[in-house]
C-alpha cells in the first residue's frame, strides 16, 4: 500500500512497488504489467500518477509498451563495469551471451583530420574504418565504427572484423593492447542509428568514445560507438 504520510511523491512509491515485483520476480521478463485502470483502482490514485510512475519506469528500460497490447517488463539491463580494457565479446562471453556482429562498412581511406590526429598518422597515411552492429544473443546492442592504422593491422579482413578485433590484435597479431581513454555521453537517437539499433528514433542512447594504445604508447584505434541506453547501464566502483 501507498503512503500518503511520507514526503515521497506516490508515483515513485508505485515505481517502487512495480520493481519490487519485477525484482522478486512475481512480474517476469515479457510479462504484462496491471493495467494503468487496475493499479490506479489498487492504490486509490488518479491515473495520472499511475502514468508517471509507468511512463518513468519505461524511460528507465526497466518496463516497455507495445502499441495496443499493454506495457510488458523488459529484460535486465547489462551492467557494465567501468574497469577493466575488455572486448565486446569477452565481455558477451563473460555473461554466458553469444555475441556477433553485422558488418555495415569495411573500408581503407585516408585518415580525415581529426582521426588521424588521435591515431598519430602522417597525411596520407591510410585507416581501416569498420562499422558495425554488436549483437547480444542477437539482438542488437551497439553500433560501433572503429578507425584503426592500415600499417599496424595489415591483413585485416572482413573476416576478423565480424568476429573479435581485440583477439585478432594480440592472438594473431601478437601485440599487446594495454590502456585506453573512454568518454560517454548522453544522446538521442537520430532515425539511422534508431533504425539499427531496432529502437524509436530519439530514444536515449549512449555515445561512447574510446582511444586504444598499444603497449609502447601506440594508438592503435578510435572507438565511436552508440550503445542502447535500454539495454545497457555503466557500472563504477569508487573508493575515498
Ligand atoms: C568493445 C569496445 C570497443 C572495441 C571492441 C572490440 C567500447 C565501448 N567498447 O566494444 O572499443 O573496439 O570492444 O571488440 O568502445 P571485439 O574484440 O569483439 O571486436
Amino acid at each position: 500500500m501507498l503512503n500518503k504520510d511520507l514526503p515521497l511523491p506516490l508515483y515513485y512509491q508505485i515505481e517502487e512497488y512495480l520493481k519490487r515485483k519485477i525484482e522478486e520476480r512475481e512480474f517476469g521478463v515479457g510479462e504484462l504489467i496491471p493495467s494503468e485502470r487496475e493499479l490506479s483502482e489498487r492504490f486509490q490514485v488518479s491515473r495520472m500518477t499511475v502514468r508517471q510512475a509507468v511512463t518513468n519506469l519505461v524511460n528507465a528500460g526497466v518496463l516497455y509498451r507495445e502499441k495496443g497490447k499493454g506495457t510488458f517488463v523488459a529484460e535486465r539491463k547489462i551492467e557494465q563495469p567501468l574497469k577493466g580494457l575488455t572486448s565486446f565479446t569477452e565481455d558477451m562471453r563473460q555473461r554466458g551471451m553469444s555475441s556477433s556482429s553485422k558488418l555495415i562498412a569495411f573500408e581503407a581511406m585516408v585518415a580525415p583530420g581529426e582521426i588521424r590526429e588521435k591515431l598519430k598518422l602522417k597525411d596520407e597515411e591510410e585507416i581501416y574504418c569498420v562499422r558495425r552492429i554488436r549483437m547480444a544473443d542477437r539482438k542488437p546492442m551497439a553500433i560501433e565504427t572503429t578507425f584503426m592504422p592500415v600499417k599496424l593491422l595489415p591483413g585485416l579482413t572482413e573476416k576478423i572484423a565480424k568476429g573479435s578485433i581485440y583477439h585478432y590484435v594480440e592472438q594473431e597479431l601478437g601485440m599487446a593492447i594495454s590502456h585506453a581513454r573512454q568518454m560517454i555521453e548522453a544522446r538521442a537517437a537520430d532515425e539511422e542509428q534508431a533504425h539499427l539499433l531496432d529502437i524509436l528514433p530519439q530514444s536515449p542512447v549512449l555515445h561512447i568514445e574510446r582511444s586504444s594504445l598499444l603497449s609502447k604508447g601506440i594508438p592503435f584505434e578510435v572507438v565511436r560507438s552508440t550503445y542502447r541506453a535500454d539495454r545497457y547501464s555503466f557500472i563504477s566502483d569508487i573508493e575515498r
